[in-house]
Parts: C-alpha cells; sequence; structure tokens
C-alpha cells in the first residue's frame, strides 16, 4: 500500500513540479472557454457529469434547485457576488473530497488512529521511529529530498503543533496553494528546488536551467529566449536575483481570480435584461451555460461534426 502511495507522490509532485511552476488553480481541467468548463466550474464535476446524462427537462429541474442554493439571499436574484461564493465553494468541495479520500485511506491502514507524522512516514516512506528503514526501499537522492520536503510540510500544516493532523490540517497539507496561511511553505519549497547555489534567490541561470538542460550539438531554442525575458519581468526590483516575494508573484499569481472571472463570465452570458443580476428565469432560459443535458450535448456533437 504505501509503496503505491509513495508512486502516485513522485507522479504526481514530481511531474507537476518539473513541467509548470505556477500553481494556477482552474476552476475544472476542461479547455478554458468550454462550456464543459462552465458546467464544471459551476456545478463541480461530478455532478455535472451527472447532469450531463439527463433528459433537458430533468436538467432544467435541478438546475432551478441549484438557483435556490447559489441564491444566498433568497431574493430570486443571483448577483455576481453570489455566483462567486458558489463557485468557490464548488472548487473548494472539489479540492478536498480528494484530500478527504487519501486522509480516510491513511487512517483505514493506520487502524483508525489519528495519523501521526510517525504513522505517515512508515506508511508512506518506509521510515521508523528513529529514521531506520523497515520497509526496503529504493531510498534515492530524490527518494529522501521528497521525504524531507514532506516532513517540513507537515509540520507547516500541523497547526496545533500535537504531531497529529486532523482532516482540516490534512487538506492544507495536500493544498496548501488553496490556503493562504499555508503559501509559505509552497514558496519556500520552490525555492528549495530552484536556488542550486543557496544564496536565497534564484538568478537566471538557476530559472533557466529549471525547464532548459542544453545539449552542445544545439542550438538554443527560441522558446528558451522567452524564458530568459520572463525572468527579467518577474525579477520586479531589477536585482538579478527572485526573493521569494517575487517567487510568490510568479508562482501564486494574485492578478487573477478564476472565481470571480467566471462569475462575471456567467452573468454577462445570461444576462438579458442587463441589470447585472441574474434572475431565475434568466438562468433557466439560458441553462445550457450552466448546465449540460443530453440535448446540450448532441448540439456539441454536431458543431464538431461539421469540421
Ligand atoms: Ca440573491
Ligand atoms: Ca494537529
Ligand atoms: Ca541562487
Ligand atoms: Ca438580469
Amino acid at each position: 500500500m504505501w509503496r503505491k502511495l509513495v508512486l502516485l507522490l513522485f507522479l504526481g509532485v514530481g511531474l507537476a513540479a518539473v513541467k509548470e511552476r505556477v500553481i494556477d488553480s482552474k476552476l475544472s481541467d476542461k479547455e478554458f472557454g468550454t462550456a464543459d468548463y462552465d458546467h464544471e466550474a459551476f456545478l463541480g464535476k461530478e455532478t455535472a457529469q451527472e447532469l450531463d446524462d439527463l433528459a433537458p427537462e430533468e436538467s432544467k429541474r435541478r438546475l432551478a434547485i441549484i438557483v435556490k442554493k447559489v441564491d444566498k439571499n433568497e431574493d430570486g436574484s443571483v448577483t455576481e457576488q453570489e455566483l462567486e461564493d458558489w463557485v468557490r465553494l464548488t472548487h473548494n468541495k472539489y479540492i478536498s473530497e480528494d484530500s478527504d479520500k487519501r486522509f480516510r485511506q491513511l487512517v483505514e491502514e493506520n487502524q483508525g488512529e489519528p495519523l501521526h507524522w510517525n504513522n505517515y512516514k512508515k506508511m508512506v516512506y518506509g521510515y521508523g521511529e528513529n529514521g531506520e528503514l523497515v520497509h526496503e526501499v529504493d531510498e534515492t537522492e530524490d527518494y529522501r529530498k521528497m521525504y524531507e520536503r514532506e516532513e517540513k510540510r507537515w509540520k507547516r500544516a500541523d497547526s496545533d503543533e500535537d504531531g497529529v493532523l486532523t482532516l482540516e490540517e490534512f487538506r492544507g497539507f495536500s493544498h496548501p496553494e488553496e490556503y493562504p496561511h499555508l503559501h509559505d511553505i509552497v514558496v519556500s519549497e520552490t525555492m528549495e528546488e530552484l536556488d542550486k547555489d543557496n544564496d536565497g534567490g534564484i538568478d537566471l541561470k538557476e530559472y533557466v536551467s529549471d525547464v532548459y538542460h542544453p545539449n552542445n550539438e544545439e542550438p538554443e531554442p527560441d522558446w528558451v529566449q522567452n524564458e530568459r525575458e520572463q525572468f527579467e519581468a518577474r525579477d520586479v526590483n531589477k536585482n538579478g536575483k527572485m526573493d521569494a516575494d517575487e517567487v510568490k508573484e510568479w508562482i501564486l499569481p494574485t492578478d487573477y481570480d478564476h472565481a470571480k472571472s467566471e462569475a462575471r463570465h456567467l452573468v454577462h452570458e445570461a444576462d438579458d435584461d442587463k441589470d447585472g443580476e441574474l434572475s431565475t428565469e434568466e438562468i433557466l432560459l439560458h441553462h445550457a451555460t450552466f448546465v449540460g443535458s443530453q440535448v446540450t450535448n448532441y448540439g456539441e456533437a454536431l458543431k464538431h461534426d461539421e469540421f
């Protein structure tokens, strides 16, 4: 069991880290700007799939029920703020479902006992209380690094410092990027990976070598030049190094809020009378924007067939 978990960790964390540093908490894995993206942002992945398979009348009936929940103050009209809160709630639910599932698996494996770091490191990494190996593992340098990183992260997520992660603390451990009070750990993990000379900053060479490993026979590809320019822009105070604040703005950009812009987009799509809010009627009239159904999917399929 613990072997499988470690493997998952390597695949999940390792690959993502190499390919893309920006932690872009998109609201759906579907392509941005498509109806599928909107449906998942508004409903969550599971409900979106469920409603996709329903006949249009049933899908609309369910939508009306959902609208009642979105309309927090029950005045019969959905504001941009109410939509934004709803989309955020949907997103948070999706994120926590994922880590809650993993938490339950770990607790079960731990015979139902509270999840202490000592239990976790044994189950997932095969290390006993004093760091001795209790399972046979291929203890590579990456393995050690991963272990040390998780130990630090565990301590940061453990708000009451009792060594045990509660479900809520474990959510932060699994997705620190979703919790502003844990953003510093996300930044320091990235710093540690990139700051090869340990001088507390990321210089151009360190930045580029994260994504490009030159092969002497080939000329440098154009996209690498692009990365160099990106570095210049990200080194806001122009001292030739990215410090923690600059790294934070890079990997956890504050200038774009997915939930806010999704809410604005949905209002724009359906606000027929242009009063800046969505009545239940407007939402139901534009049901295809909010939920899929057999018919909307049929329509999508037709559109694709034309090309
Ligand atoms: Ca309202
Ligand atoms: Ca705790
Ligand atoms: Ca450095
Ligand atoms: Ca309106």
